[in-house]
């Protein structure tokens, strides 16, 4: 066999193995961390983040490194990045009404700032972003513009996940109206509804 014909059969074994990293991005309290725990669950068997209804539960990136999905006989390798929420305003206050006493809700709101600054800096290394999006909630938020901005601008595939959609207000075409420009999917990372579609497209944006 020429060598260009062995180096192209090698390129189709290996090439279909990509190792890739998924960021998962949006607003805090959304369901990153949830549905970080589901496609851990599903493929590793374990979880990988806290989940809480407290916002700022993620302030530093969690990895969970090598996952590997198998979808219509390829196998993909990847790295899930869970990041922390990010919001344009931080206010401990916030906090103090969950119960949190004065120093501790002080002590997150400062690391929840440095946590927006390390998931904004993790932009680069990421191939494919789910911005993920509570259904339930008003879609044309500052941060889910700016951060489809910063993604668009980067080339960085994107997939909106409309999520809690197990909830009774849920309206994903609202979060399609906002941004037509990018592929919605629906799920319920609680539930798991609609998690198959879900891989389905992020492996096809894995290349
Ligand atoms: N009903 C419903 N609740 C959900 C769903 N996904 C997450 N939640 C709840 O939403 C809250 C926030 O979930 P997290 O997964 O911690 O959210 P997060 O986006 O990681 O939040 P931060 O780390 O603070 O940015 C928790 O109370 C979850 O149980 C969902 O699909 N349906
Ligand atoms: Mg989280």
């Amino acid at each position: 066999m020429p060598f260009d014909k062995i180096f192209k059969w090698l390129k189709g074994i290996f090439g279909s193995r990509k190792n890739f990293s998924l960021g998962l991005y949006g607003n805090p309290a959304v369901g990153k961390s949830t549905l970080a725990n589901r496609i851990s669950k599903d493929w590793t068997g374990e979880d990988m983040s806290e989940v809480s209804e407290i916002p700022h539960t993620t302030r530093s990136v969690v990895k969970k490194e090598r996952v590997r999905v198998r979808l219509n006989g390829r196998e993909i390798t990847m790295n899930l990045l869970d990041m922390p929420g990010i919001a344009t305003k931080v206010d401990y206050k916030d906090f103090v009404k969950y119960g949190l006493k004065v120093e501790d809700a002080q002590q997150r709101a400062k690391e929840a700032t440095r946590g927006i600054i390390e998931a904004i800096k993790w932009l680069e290394h990421v191939d494919v972003a789910l911005v993920v999006m509570d259904a339930t909630q008003d879609p044309y938020t500052q941060v889910n513009i700016t951060i489809l901005g910063n993604l668009e601008a980067r080339s960085i595939p994107v997939i909106i996940v409309a999520n809690k959609m197990d909830l009774k207000k849920a309206n994903a075409d609202k979060i399609r109206e906002a941004f037509p420009q990018h592929e919605v999917v629906e799920i319920s990372a609680l539930t798991g509804k609609n998690i198959q579609t879900l891989y389905e497209t992020i492996a096809k944006h894995a290349g």
